[in-house]
């Protein structure tokens, strides 16, 4: 997918994200927009935990330091003139999902919908990296955003950091521009880091300083948030690689479907690391009248995604026989053939939650 080919003009501006918190701004990316395969700027997901920090191009530099043989700042017009790179990428909340988890643990109650797919453009990390010249006994690079607040009582700045081995990944990317402009304000502007296949909170944004370190960092957003506490079924550690899931997009939640009417159930699948989506199934649940629905697991029709780090669109056809209350259920696998359990693997701050997907939906 082209930057090109995403809708924008009088209609983009249409679009707004559902918010789940005013102070600071987070909101979640509405139904519609999550129909699209590339999700609009203006509706995409926004998690922020103190506010944006306001900056210009012009004012902006980056701080290479740390264990570096040769630390270095750089401006916007010198990161833009080295070479390029873009890549469609998922950005998916850690904490996405979290109201399905019981017993619901603390933090934003996102439903399914911390989530997008955009067109990222930027420099490879790498690039920079080689110029600064990473010490051999560095182990982890810790990258800064501008923004700061107060956690459990200390001042904090938002920092995380990526073993040295994901900070030198090819696709590691200091991202200037989301879906062919440049990045918004509550989008990280004017640079973000963009992890493909971590979940987003890898993503620092506002990005002002990258600083390589010898031992492991234990930062707040490394060691104490963002990290699988009391996990059920999987070890605990900070969140690193997304899971497999899927989303239905349409029908959407609780809308009303015609009895007899050809309808297409679409939604989308995506799981870590440039791990493709191997399969899609779909299964129909009638609520209402034992054996009219159809409890078996059936496959969906799975689309080419757009790159390695996309989403893959998938749909089934379905045409309801009787009327009644319908829960509809997809479950996506990836090649390594891990699959979406049928529960949310519950751990103390709700993260990683990746059950089946599921749609309320009544025929009429
Ligand atoms: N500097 C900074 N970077 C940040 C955050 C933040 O609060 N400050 N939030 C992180 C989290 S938890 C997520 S999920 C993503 C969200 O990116 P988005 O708001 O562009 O969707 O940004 C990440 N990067
Ligand atoms: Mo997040």
């Amino acid at each position: 997918m082209t930057a090109s080919a995403i809708p924008r003009g009088p209609g983009a501006t249409a679009w707004a994200p559902e918010t789940v918190t005013d102070e600071p701004y987070n909101a979640q990316t509405p139904w519609a927009a999550l129909a699209e395969p590339m999700t609009p700027v203006g509706a995409f997901f926004v998690r922020d935990h103190f506010g944006v920090p306001r900056t210009t191009p012009q004012r902006w530099r980056l701080r290479l330091g740390g264990a570096v043989d040769a630390p270095f700042d750089i401006g916007y017009d010198e990161l833009l003139a080295m070479a390029r790179l873009e890549l469609d990428v998922v950005l998916e909340c850690a904490g996405n999902g979290r109201s399905l988890m019981t017993p619901r643990p603390p933090g934003l109650q996102w439903d399914q919908r911390a989530v997008g797919c955009a067109h990222f453009a930027g420099v490879p990390f790498r690039s920079l990296a080689e110029r600064a010249r990473i010490a051999p006994d560095a182990v982890e690079v810790v990258f800064t955003g501008a923004d700061s607040g107060t956690v459990h009582g200390r001042p904090v700045v938002f920092e995380r950091s990526l073993p040295l081995g994901v900070a030198l990944h090819p696709d590691t990317l200091l991202a200037t521009h989301m879906n062919g402009e440049p990045l918004a304000p509550e989008h990280g502007a004017p640079v973000r880091l963009v992890v493909p296949g971590r979940y987003a909170v890898a993503d620092v944004k506002w990005l002002v300083g990258a600083r390589a370190v010898t031992e492991p960092f234990v930062g707040v957003f490394q060691a104490e948030e963002y990290v699988y506490v009391a996990s059920r079924g999987t070890t605990d550690g900070p969140v690193t690689t997304v899971r497999v899931k899927s989303l239905i997009t349409t029908p959407e939640p609780d809308s009303a479907v015609r009895r007899g009417t050809e309808t297409l159930v679409r939604g989308r699948a995506w799981s870590g690391a440039g791990v493709a989506v191997r399969q899609v199934e779909v299964r129909v649940e009638c609520e209402d009248e034992e054996g009219a629905g159809d409890r078996d697991w059936r496959d969906a029709v799975l689309e080419v995604p757009a790159g390695p780090y996309a989403w893959t669109g998938w749909s089934y056809l379905w045409t309801p026989r009787r009327p009644g209350q319908y829960r509809l259920l997809a479950r996506a696998t990836d090649e390594h053939g891990d699959t979406q359990p049928p529960r949310a693997p519950w751990n103390a701050q709700g993260y990683g939650c990746n059950p089946v997907a599921s749609v309320e939906v009544v025929v009429v």
